[in-house]
């Protein structure tokens, strides 16, 4: 998962590079035009933003057969200066759509849809993963097969609908997908 946070990582390194550059130029005798001509990674594409909404790097698992759910996994951020909910969402692949969690009662992991939405608090990031919250997929017309995008639309309090695309990884890849071959 952190691959895909490089640009952002290179881009912060560039800032203080240029900040302490000069410095550095003069100690090394390396001009510092070298940071700026760096190939950076283009923009991920399976990041969208959507009001004060930051949504990355959707991903889904490929679903063994006869399953009837599938799930989906996003972080979200919140660079506002309120909170906004996560309420629900549509999507063709299924016949509903649902914001679930995840709780251990007595030892036994069970999931519920969140109850009033989930919240992403101003300045945070809520990551929906295997274990914790998450998207479902109820009733899937198909199974998730891995490389398929499973398009949906979230909706948000604030930020309204957002049309995200879930890329399909491996069943127990327990991980999101490596976007090779982009
Ligand atoms: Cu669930």
């Amino acid at each position: 998962m952190s691959i895909r946070f490089a640009p952002v990582v290179a881009l912060a390194g560039l800032a203080v590079l240029s900040v302490v550059a000069p410095a550095l130029a003069q100690d090394t005798g390396h001009s510092p035009q070298h940071a700026q001509t760096m190939k950076m990674e283009p923009a991920a594409a399976d990041t969208v933003k959507a009001g004060d909404l930051t949504l990355t790097a959707p991903w889904s698992r490929a679903t063994p057969g006869g399953a009837k759910v599938g799930g989906g996994f996003i972080r979200i951020t919140n660079t506002g200066s309120t909170p906004d909910k996560l309420i629900g969402g549509t999507t063709d692949a299924a016949a509903r759509f649902e914001v679930h969690e995840m709780s251990v009662t007595d030892g036994i992991m069970k999931m519920r849809p969140v109850s009033g939405g989930l919240v992403i608090g101003p300045g945070e990031t809520v990551e929906l993963k295997p274990g914790g919250y998450h998207v479902m997929f109820m009733d899937i017309k198909a199974p998730f097969k891995q490389g398929d995008e499973i398009r949906a639309t979230l909706q948000f309090e604030k930020a309204g609908k957002v049309d995200v695309g879930f890329r399909v990884g491996g069943i127990a890849g327990g991980g999101a997908p490596q976007h090779k071959g982009h």
